[in-house]
């Protein structure tokens, strides 16, 4: 970041009105329904309600009355039978961000009607990584509604991760991160907080502001984070405290890797391992203000930007509260030295580009967000492939703005950003780009044919045409 906009930043992080560092809360753990005998079953209602978040009751979207909603925790080849039931007064659906399963199943097409149900039943693979994975509704143009509304549950597969030795020993915690607008939060946003992707300024993890987290003396807490806003970008850090990398969206990786900052774009998640070997005292998990190619003209809006609903400047928040626990262990628990091999993709058979910008696209005579020049439509294939090639995409952001890219059904590898190769090796479906950025990601089409979709994550972006239909044909 140049000089000039990192103190711009500053200037606009000092002047925000919102700067949260309010008392740690006792966490209050999300309902878990877990799967028994191989079968994961439950009715999901999607209505209105006003459950407590941070303290506060106001009118959201609801799973069952809760937001979050339950987190959903099966193993590696379980069943999963879902009853949803749409109470609200819009379609809606189902999407299982994370899971590698037919489209057939994870249909984004489908229309769930107001005062219809439909039951999602299938299995997962058995060969399936275990992943920290999300639900949440993909209807399109309502999206970014009924995401920021609340909309949204966590999603555990257990499999190979799970049974490295050190990590069954490991304590373990869940945040989802969403933000609210507690008087906008179901009210369609100002034109600009539309634009630029809506958020809200009451930044909360599990449904809680600053919960606290307990980290057992010389014990190991596997920490799962998932990004669920429809549109904010977190940078966390976790001062005076080591916290290491073992998984991102689609599984594990080779090693615990130490970091400094993570970065979660909507749709992204971590699995990160903390081990209790410090003062025992608390740490604060921080969000840093992120600047996603808008901070600048917030800025600009002065005190105006207070009346546009869905924009807010960029924020320091304390996310939740790590405090350390007493325990009776006397040597600390020893970090795994090896996880689960990450194969590298082999050299691809075909190399595409996807060009993510604003404009005008021609063929459906619309203004909008773009790939390639087309918004998206509904039954118009973008991109044909084949089952089992391997392709690398050169995702070229050619705007300010930064746009989230996420593939659905297949996870991918990040090759190359800006020239420059990657130096980690992980299993990915969402990859930040920031304003002109380009990334190559390689991707082999596996086990399942049929339509699918890539977006942009910022939900507004997807709704407002950001989003392409790729058809997986036979071998
Ligand atoms: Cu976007």
């Amino acid at each position: 970041m140049k000089r000039r906009q990192f103190l711009s930043l500053m200037a606009a992080v000092s002047s925000a009105p919102l700067f949260f560092r309010c008392a740690p809360n006792q966490s209050n753990p999300l309902r878990r329904i877990v799967s028994t005998d191989g079968l994961l079953e439950l009715s999901l209602k999607a209505q209105s309600g006003k459950p407590a978040i941070a303290g506060k009751a106001f009118q959201l979207l609801t799973y069952n009355g809760q937001v979050p909603a339950p987190i959903l925790e099966a193993n590696a080849g379980d069943t999963v039978r879902l009853a949803l039931t749409n109470q609200l007064d819009a379609p809606t659906n189902l999407h299982y961000h994370g899971l590698h399963i037919s489209p057939q199943i994870d249909d984004v097409f489908r229309e769930v009607a107001p005062g219809e149900s439909y039951t999602y039943e299938f299995q997962i693979p058995q060969n399936h990584p275990a992943i920290t994975g999300w639900y949440h509704p993909h209807y399109h143009l309502n999206v970014a509604s009924q995401v920021f509304g609340g909309l949204a549950g966590p999603l555990i597969i257990r499999g190979d991760l799970d049974d490295v030795p050190e990590l069954r020993q490991a304590a373990e915690a869940l945040l989802m991160l969403q933000d609210f607008d507690p008087q906008n939060t179901l009210r369609e946003p100002h034109a600009l907080g539309k634009r630029w992707g809506r958020e809200g300024s009451l930044l909360t993890a599990s449904g809680q502001q600053n919960p606290v987290i307990k980290l057992p003396q010389n014990g190991l807490l596997r920490l799962r984070l998932i990004n669920a806003s429809a549109s904010r970008i977190y940078q966390l850090q976790l001062p005076e405290h080591p916290w290491f990398l073992i998984a991102t969206d689609r599984g594990a990786i080779a090693e615990p890797t130490e970091l400094d900052t993570l970065q979660l774009s909507p749709g992204e998640r971590a699995d990160l391992l903390i081990p209790g070997q410090r003062d025992p005292k608390d740490y604060e998990i921080l969000s840093l203000p992120y600047d996603r190619g808008i901070a600048n003209i917030v800025e600009s809006l002065g005190d105006e930007v207070e009346q546009i609903s869905g924009v807010v400047p960029p924020t320091q928040a304390v996310m939740a509260t790590l405090r350390y626990q007493p325990s009776d262990r006397v040597s600390p628990l020893p970090m795994p030295q090896k996880l689960i091999p990450v194969a590298p993709l082999p050299a691809p058979q075909t190399t595409r580009e996807f060009v993510l910008n604003h404009g005008i696209d021609s063929t459906a005579g619309s203004t909008g967000f773009i790939i390639n020049g087309q918004s998206f439509v509904m039954d118009r294939v973008n991109t044909q492939v084949r089952l089992n090639q391997v392709e690398d995409w050169r995702i070229i952001n050619q705007a300010s703005m930064d746009h989230p890219f996420h593939l659905h059904t297949n996870r991918f590898q990040v090759i190359e950003r800006n020239g420059q190769p990657e130096t980690l090796l992980t299993w990915k479906d969402t990859v930040g780009l920031k304003g002109y950025e380009t990334v190559t990601i390689r991707v082999r089409f596996e086990d399942f044919i049929g339509r699918t979709v890539y977006h942009c994550h910022i939900l507004d972006h997807e709704d407002q045409g950001m989003m392409g239909i790729l058809d997986i044909q036979p071998a």
